[in-house]
C-alpha cells in the first residue's frame, strides 16, 4: 500500500438512538443491557476527536415533542422507514413494536422507566400459532430471546436506528452531489441482524442490514438515483452483506434465504448464540440455493485463522458479482468481549478492514459500501477498535 494520506470516513449518528435503554436476562441475572447507549457515546468521543467527518441526523418528528410516540402524527420520515421496512417485516411485529408498552402501562403492567419483557415463547404444537390476545403472552410471540426488553423509547430508537441505515444509502446514491461518499458508517443502535422481521431477539427489534437492501433495489433502480447495469436477477441489483460480528445474523439469514438477489455471508462463533441456527449446511432455499454462506468457526480462534475464512467470503461475493456491499460489523469478536470468544486483537481489525475493502475493489471494482454497526460489549475498546477498522479500510 502507498503512504497516501487516510481519506475520512463518513459516520452517521443519530442522538435518538441513545434513548432506548433496557435490561436483559444474562445467565441467571436481570442486568442492565450489555447493548448500551454508552457504546455509542464512547465511539462518539473516540471518532469526534480523529480526521472522520461525523454527522448528525435528528430523526425526529417536526409535528410533536412526544418522541416516545412517534406514530401519533404523520411524519415523511417516519412513513418512508415504515414503507421500506415493511417489505421484509411483518406489519403486526411492527404495530406490536409501536405499540405493547404504551399498552402495559396503561394496564398498569410496567413502570414507566422500566422495560417490558416476554415470559412465555411460542414452542412446538400441531398447528401454527396465532397472535394471542394476552398482553403478556404477545411479548413472547414477538420475541425469541431476553435481551430483547421494549421500553417507551424503544420503538423511536429502533426507528431512529433505521433511519441512519437509509440515510447512508441514500448519501452513498446522491445523484446531486459531485463526490458521493464511497463508504459510510451508520453508527445503527439497537443493532438488526437478530430481527427476522416477525420478533425481536439478540438486543435487535428491526433488521436494519434488510431495510438497507430495500432502500438500495428502490434507490438504484431506474425509477431511483442511479442506474446499475449488471442487475440480472429480475431486475433487480445484487447486494452481498458481509456479517463480522462475533454472533450468527439469524435474522439477516431468515429474511434472505429464499432470494438470490441478495447473497448473505457470515463469519461468526460456532455453537454460539443464537444457538439453533448458522451452520455451514443452511445455503439457501429454493432461488436463493447458494446464496447463503455460513462459515461458523470454532470458539478461541485467532485473527489467523478468521482471516482464512474471510478469504473464502470475499471469494463468494467476487464469484456473486455483487454491485453493492453491506457490512454488518461487530466488535464482539474482540479478544476480551463479554459475549464474544474469538482471539481478535485492536490491530487486527485494521488488516481485516484493508482485506475487505482491497478486494472488494480489486474483485468487485466496487467502490461503495455500507457498514453498519451490529455489536461489540467492551464499551472502553470499541472506539479504538472502531478507529483501527476505519484506518484500514481508507488507506488505498
Ligand atoms: C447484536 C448482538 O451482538 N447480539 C448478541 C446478543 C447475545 N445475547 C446472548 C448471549 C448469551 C451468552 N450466554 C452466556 C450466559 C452466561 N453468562
Ligand atoms: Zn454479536
Amino acid at each position: 500500500m502507498s503512504a497516501v494520506a487516510p481519506s475520512t470516513m463518513l459516520i452517521l449518528h443519530d442522538p435518538s438512538t441513545l434513548l432506548h435503554s433496557t435490561v436483559e436476562l444474562l445467565g441467571a441475572k436481570l442486568i442492565p443491557a450489555l447493548e448500551s447507549p454508552e457504546r455509542i457515546t464512547a465511539i462518539l468521543e473516540s471518532t469526534s476527536s480523529s480526521h472522520h467527518t461525523l454527522r448528525t441526523i435528528n430523526f425526529k418528528d417536526p409535528n410533536t415533542n412526544d418522541t416516545t410516540n412517534p406514530t401519533n402524527s404523520t411524519n415523511a420520515t417516519t412513513s418512508s422507514i415504515l414503507d421500506l421496512l415493511s417489505n421484509t417485516h411483518s406489519q403486526p411485529y411492527l404495530t406490536h413494536l409501536s405499540s405493547i408498552f404504551q399498552t402495559w402501562l396503561s394496564a398498569g403492567l410496567v413502570e414507566p422507566n422500566s422495560s417490558v419483557l416476554p415470559e412465555c415463547f411460542p414452542f412446538p404444537a400441531p398447528h401454527k400459532p396465532s397472535e394471542p390476545k394476552d398482553v403478556y403472552a404477545r411479548v413472547g410471540y414477538y420475541a425469541f430471546d431476553m435481551s430483547s426488553g421494549i421500553t417507551s423509547s424503544t420503538y423511536f430508537s429502533t426507528l431512529a436506528s433505521a433511519n441512519l441505515a437509509l440515510e447512508g444509502v441514500k448519501l452513498l446514491l446522491a445523484p446531486d452531489s459531485s463526490s458521493p461518499p464511497r463508504t459510510i458508517l451508520a453508527l445503527t443502535r439497537p443493532p438488526g441482524h437478530h430481527c427476522d422481521g416477525a420478533r425481536a431477539g439478540g438486543y435487535c427489534y428491526a433488521n436494519n442490514a434488510a431495510l438497507a437492501v430495500s432502500a438500495y433495489q428502490q434507490l438504484s433502480t431506474p425509477a431511483g438515483h442511479d442506474q446499475v447495469l449488471s442487475a440480472d436477477r429480475k431486475g433487480k441489483p445484487k447486494v452481498a452483506i458481509l456479517d463480522l460480528d462475533f454472533h450468527h445474523g439469524n435474522g439477516t439469514q431468515s429474511i434472505f434465504y429464499s432470494d438470490p438477489s441478495v447473497l448473505y455471508i457470515s463469519i461468526h462463533g460456532e455453537d454460539e448464540f443464537p444457538y439453533y441456527t448458522g451452520a455451514a449446511s443452511e445455503t439457501g432455499s429454493g432461488d436463493g440455493r447458494g446464496f447463503n454462506v455460513n462459515l461458523p468457526l470454532k470458539t478461541d480462534s485467532s485473527y489467523a485463522a478468521y482471516a482464512k475464512l474471510l478469504d473464502t467470503a470475499l471469494d463468494r461475493i467476487k464469484d456473486y458479482e455483487a454491485d453493492f456491499l453491506i457490512v454488518s460489523l461487530g466488535f464482539d469478536t474482540f479478544e476480551l468481549d463479554p459475549l464474544g470468544k474469538f482471539k481478535i486483537g485492536t490491530e487486527d481489525y485494521e488488516t481485516m478492514a484493508r482485506t475487505v475493502r482491497h478486494r472488494l475493489m480489486r474483485d468487485n471494482g466496487i467502490n461503495k459500501a455500507l457498514i453498519l454497526l451490529e455489536g461489540g460489549y467492551v464499551i472502553d475498546r470499541l472506539g479504538e477498535n472502531l478507529l483501527s477498522f476505519l484506518k484500514g479500510w481508507e488507506e488505498d
